[in-house]
């Protein structure tokens, strides 16, 4: 395997001090990302000693090393996963022809967007959490966010080192402007819509791992089958670390509906009302949070039929996830049944296989969603309590694809504009809903014996620490 770098400015396993005018230019772009870093990444803990993993190899077994780091002292690092000099492409018009170390010229344009759309929402996702440690439920919930969030910020490096290296001045004007977006800025918004959503305390924290992370997951997954062998080594890496984004989202909510079927079941109490009297999230609001976050982030596979996606596929940019597990990799022949919106009722429409790959990923993204959403339910049961959270109808609340212009309620249902924004709050969180979650985070739990009120323990400590283990330093 190629061996990692620690001994540069920038820790890399890409033989960059063998090219001197890359290394060059990335030692450029870092004063600017740290930049960058210091104002919008998390405010209020720069100069706290946070218990971090940082990537250190890419082997499988033991690629990270844990201790103490004081975020701006973070060992931002460029690691692809070991090359296969074997690799062939998986799919498309050019199947089993040899993998691309370059970039052919006539796919330039396509792949960069690719790439800085990936890259553009790796900081987006750091800047929409910034203001939630001032709110942390416990000192290892809060060094979670800056793990994540950490990740983050090398998912961009990952980005930006493959724009600098294959894509020329072009490239690095990217690379600048991916530092000048911000998310929810009218002006300069990021570009896809859930990241400029806000994500204003720690119930939307949990859902964004758990739905929108998620997304990023199935995105990497189609990225790792790329015909352009660096963007796919990149991803598969980057898929490594996503796991623990993931698993922060999925114990995050778990914690919470736990904590709330306790609390239920210990007062005897079942009205949304009382269990707030009790100090907990009430399970509709649980209910009406994931139906926002799972709605943006189903959003991110883009439109049902989709030329670009077709045109992605037929060139061996994109291809689904685990290509392998699919039997016909040319995907010429053959349709995808898809429920789409027309003339103002539903229909089933045959898709032909490529510009039905938006759509392929997205069911595979859904199943993978539900998996989770069934452990909470057996968490809520596990006490007795009989409330189902359900995943909403994929028609329901959509601004991309065909069921942007339709009205539906969270089963799926077709039903009027006036019908849909009166019952809207029923749905989605309300003003009164977040009024209420920030009514229980107002103080940060810095003692590490503590856990705010609203949320079950962990089950375990992280790399074998105690729960109580003072996973970040902060000084109140
Ligand atoms: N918002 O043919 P269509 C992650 C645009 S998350 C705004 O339907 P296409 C992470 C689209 O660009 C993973 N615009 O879709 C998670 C197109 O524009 P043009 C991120 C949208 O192009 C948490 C038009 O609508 N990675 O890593 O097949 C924390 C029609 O497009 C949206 C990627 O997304 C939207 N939601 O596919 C941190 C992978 N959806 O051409 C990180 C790279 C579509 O009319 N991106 N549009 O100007 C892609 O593969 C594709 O660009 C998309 C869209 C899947 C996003
Ligand atoms: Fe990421
Ligand atoms: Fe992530």
């Amino acid at each position: 395997m190629t061996t990692v770098d620690h001994g540069e400015r920038i820790p890399n396993n890409v033989n960059l001090a063998g090219d001197k005018r890359l290394q060059r230019a990335l030692e450029a772009w870092q004063p600017n990302y740290l930049k960058w870093w210091r104002e919008m990444g998390p405010s209020g803990f720069q100069e706290d000693d946070v218990y971090l993993r940082t990537a250190i190899s890419v082997e499988t077994d033991g690629w990270a090393h844990f201790g103490y780091v004081k975020m701006p002292d973070y060992r931002w690092g460029i690691f692809l996963s070991d090359e296969d000099p074997d690799r062939t492409i998986g799919f498309g018009d050019q199947m089993g022809q040899p993998v691309w170390k370059e970039v052919p010229g006539e796919h330039r344009n396509a792949l960069r967007r690719l790439i800085v759309t990936q890259a553009d929402t790796e900081p987006a996702s750091v800047e929409q959490q910034r203001m939630l440690g001032n709110t942390c439920p416990s000192v290892y919930d809060l060094r979670n966010l800056f793990q994540v969030n950490v990740e983050e910020g090398r998912h961009l490096w990952a980005m930006v080192y493959l724009l600098h290296s294959h894509f020329g001045r072009d490239g690095r004007e990217e690379a600048e402007a991916l530092l000048e977006r911000r998310s929810g800025d009218p002006d300069k918004p990021r570009i896809l819509g859930a990241f400029n959503e806000p994500c204003t305390n720690w119930l939307d924290f949990f859902m964004f791992t758990f739905f929108t992370d998620r997304d990023g997951k199935y995105q990497l997954l189609a990225l790792a089958e790329s015909a352009f062998d660096p963007l796919s080594r990149s991803a598969r890496f980057m898929l490594t670390e996503e796991a623990h984004h993931m698993f922060v989202g999925e114990t995050g909510v778990q914690r919470i509906v736990e904590r709330t079927a306790q609390l239920m079941k210990q007062h005897g109490v079942e009205r949304p009302e009382d269990v707030r009297k009790l100090g907990a999230i009430d399970l509709p609001t649980v209910q009406r949070t994931l139906n926002l976050w799972f709605t943006l982030s189903i959003d991110l596979f883009g439109g049902e039929v989709s030329s670009n996606a077709a045109s992605s596929f037929a060139t061996g940019l994109k291809g689904r996830a685990h290509e392998d597990q699919f039997e016909d990799h040319v995907a010429l022949a053959g349709s995808y049944r898809m429920e789409l919106f027309r003339g103002g009722a539903m229909a089933h429409e045959d898709v032909p296989m490529r510009n039905a790959m938006n759509e392929v990923l997205r069911d595979g993204y859904i199943a993978d969603c539900q998996r989770g959403v069934d452990k909470w339910n057996k968490t809520i049961a596990s006490q007795g309590i009989d409330f189902t959270l359900t995943l909403p109808s994929r028609r329901f609340h959509r601004h991309i694809g065909t069921w942007a212009e339709a009205f539906a309620d969270p089963s799926g249902t077709l039903i009027g504009k006036d019908q849909w924004e009166a019952a809207r709050d029923h749905w989605l969180p309300s003003a009164g809903d977040r009024a209420y979650i920030q009514s229980l985070m107002q103080r940060p739990i810095y003692d590490p014996t503590q856990m705010a009120n609203w949320i079950a323990p962990p089950k375990q400590g992280i790399k074998g620490r105690a729960l109580d283990f003072q996973y970040v330093r902060h000084e109140a």
